[in-house]
């Protein structure tokens, strides 16, 4: 089992789609191991998108991260990184396909709505960026055999 460290930002906030992205991660079958609302600081935004640090839109991407609060969460599957990548789509929301979250809800970019991890390193990276040990919860999740 992988896990991943999904967050919708600020505009998915904002326009109250959390219950909606929320609900196609669940309807995906993807288990819900931990999830808090949050108001992030500049030092943990500028940690969280390390990666980008240097390239010209850092600077309004921490600001937008920063500009209100999100819904952090860990998630667990079946190559879920890579399958919650598409399930979310594509980050320039002009190639993001109908069907995935942002294909469907997004219709400015960078206001793409979620963050999902796209490595293993990324993903423990992000998650303990956000979560204390603790704070996952481990739990049986009976539902169905085929989830
Ligand atoms: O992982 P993902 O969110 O799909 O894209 P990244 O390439 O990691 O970029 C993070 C974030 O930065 C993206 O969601 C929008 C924004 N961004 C941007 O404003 N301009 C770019 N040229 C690339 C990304
Ligand atoms: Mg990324």
């Amino acid at each position: 089992m992988e896990r991943t460290f999904l967050m919708i930002k600020p505009d998915g906030v904002q326009r109250g789609l959390i219950g909606r992205i929320v609900g196609r991660l669940e309807d995906k079958g993807f288990k819900l191991v931990a999830g808090k609302f949050v108001q992030i600081s500049d030092e943990q935004a500028r940690r969280h998108y390390a990666e980008h640090e240097g390239k010209d839109f850092f600077a309004s991407l921490v600001g937008f991260i920063t500009s209100g609060p999100v819904f952090a969460m860990v998630w667990e599957g079946d190559d879920i990184i890579a399958l919650s990548r598409q399930v979310i789509g594509k980050t320039n929301v002009k190639e993001a396909l109908p069907g995935t979250i942002r294909g469907d809800f997004a219709a400015h970019t960078p206001h793409n709505l979620i963050h999902g991890s796209d490595s293993p390193e990324s993903a423990q990276r992000e998650i303990s960026n956000f979560f204390e040990e603790n704070e996952l919860v481990e739990y049986n999740k009976t539902l169905s055999p085929w989830l």
